[in-house]
């Protein structure tokens, strides 16, 4: 049967390729164990940066593969389809080194990014805070310029790879008067004077991943640790996720692939009333609309990644609607394919259970697709108010 073809050349093949063989040979056989043990897989990021993946998306002049946000869609839709949770740790890292790669200077890229596209060295990002989730510009933390340093303090709230990651990118307010104006974005290390970790949290889904608050207690930092400009910690946010966001679309689309291959497998071989339930008109029916919603999404998230590749300025529309759409596509799909499986399907015997736990924070971080809907509503207003 024919398949679409996204037309993908060589090397974005091998990366298919590579990231698929990744997901069947070495994700799968452990995703069950990691996710019951709560394990953070290191083994798994030791596998990822011998194949060369953390450097994916980073320059070659910075030891990296040169790839753009399609490259990376392609990486996020196969390892997401082993484990979504595992897939997690690998997009924090890009998450927590796109803001050095798109604001840093040539010293601190030079500085930071090798480690991170060698995998040596795990980043993370960190914005929310307990009192500033959706409401990004309300954040608490504060910076202040103290001689050849940078003082922070407060803390920082479920933080992908808190606690396991070496570079972090913190957004804290240096001039909290100013607003979202008065944010700037800083390199914190672990080691650092002042910086340390909570408990990692207990979590619904994607428990191979680690989440923790990070602390600020008079955490010292050099003064070169700045990113960008003073004051522009908030554009810097905004921008690392609207390059980012596509990637957790794509995630849910290999994650929704799996689903429904488990649910079709399970429904062929499932007899009931004298034969596979398959043959029922009213299974067909779903798999019919999770195939065409999957291949709906997967489209999208592709169109999107390459149209930002082609280095379009204002991409935040797109990015939220690439994130909104494959999400909640991702969560109605691993819903159903539960349902396909009834019984079966919710017993932790199963993987399609784990998915559908997992399916739940795609439509929540990176912010919530009611966010994503914010974004998109925000941008047609706009965009029409310029068109009248
Ligand atoms: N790119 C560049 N600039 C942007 C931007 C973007 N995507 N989004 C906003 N800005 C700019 C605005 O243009 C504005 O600049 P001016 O002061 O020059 O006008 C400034 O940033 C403030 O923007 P805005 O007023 O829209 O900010 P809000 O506080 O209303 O917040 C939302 C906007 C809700 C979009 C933001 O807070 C958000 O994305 N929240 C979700 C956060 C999130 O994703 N959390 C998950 C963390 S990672 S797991």
């Amino acid at each position: 049967m024919a398949e679409v073809n996204y037309f993908l050349n060589e090397e974005q093949q091998m990366i298919v390729e590579l990231t698929r063989q990744l997901a069947r040979e070495k994700i799968i056989p452990v995703r069950a164990r990691l996710d019951e043990q709560e394990e953070f897989p290191w083994d798994l990021v030791k596998d990822f940066a011998q194949a060369d993946l953390f450097g994916l998306f980073i320059p070659e002049e910075y030891g990296g593969l040169g790839g753009g946000c399609f490259e990376m869609c392609l990486a996020l839709e196969q390892l997401a389809y082993g484990c979504v949770g595992v897939t997690t740790t690998y997009a924090a890292s890009a998450l927590g080194g796109y803001p050095i790669l798109l604001f840093g200077s040539d010293e601190q890229k030079q500085r930071y990014l090798p480690d991170i596209a060698a995998g040596a060295k795990l980043a993370a990002f960190g914005l929310t805070e307990s009192t500033a989730g959706s409401d990004a510009a309300a954040i608490q933390t504060t910076a202040v310029e103290e001689g050849d340093y940078w003082v922070l303090n407060g803390s920082k709230q479920w933080i992908t790879s808190g606690g396991e990651a070496e570079i972090y990118t913190i957004i804290a307010m240096t001039d909290r008067h100013k607003g979202p104006r008065g944010a700037s974005a800083f390199i914190v290390e672990k080691g650092d004077p002042g910086f340390s970790f909570g408990k990692k949290e207990k979590k619904m889904g994607i428990r191979a991943s680690s989440t923790t608050e990070l602390f600020f207690d008079n955490c010292k930092i050099p003064k070169d640790r700045l990113l960008g400009r003073r004051g522009m910690g908030f554009i810097i946010a905004m921008r690392t996720l609207d390059q980012a966001r596509p990637g957790i679309g794509a995630m849910g689309v290999g994650l929704a692939q799996a689903a429904m291959d488990e649910a079709i497998l399970f429904a062929r071989q499932r007899v009931q009333f004298g034969q596979p339930v398959i043959a029922f008109q009213a299974i067909q029916h779903m798999l019919a609309d999770m195939a065409t919603e999957i291949e709906a999404a997967r489209a999208l998230v592709y169109a999107i990644a390459r149209t930002i590749d082609t280095g379009i300025k204002d991409m935040a529309k797109l990015s939220a609607m690439a994130k909104l759409f494959a999400t909640d596509m991702a969560m109605k799909v691993t819903t159903d394919a539960v349902q396909v499986m009834g019984g079966h399907g919710y017993m932790a015997d199963y993987p399609v259970e784990k998915m559908m736990r997992d399916a739940k924070i795609l439509q929540i971080y990176e912010g919530t697709n009611q966010i994503q809907k914010n974004v998109i509503g925000q941008a047609l207003n706009k965009e029409y108010a310029k068109k009248a």
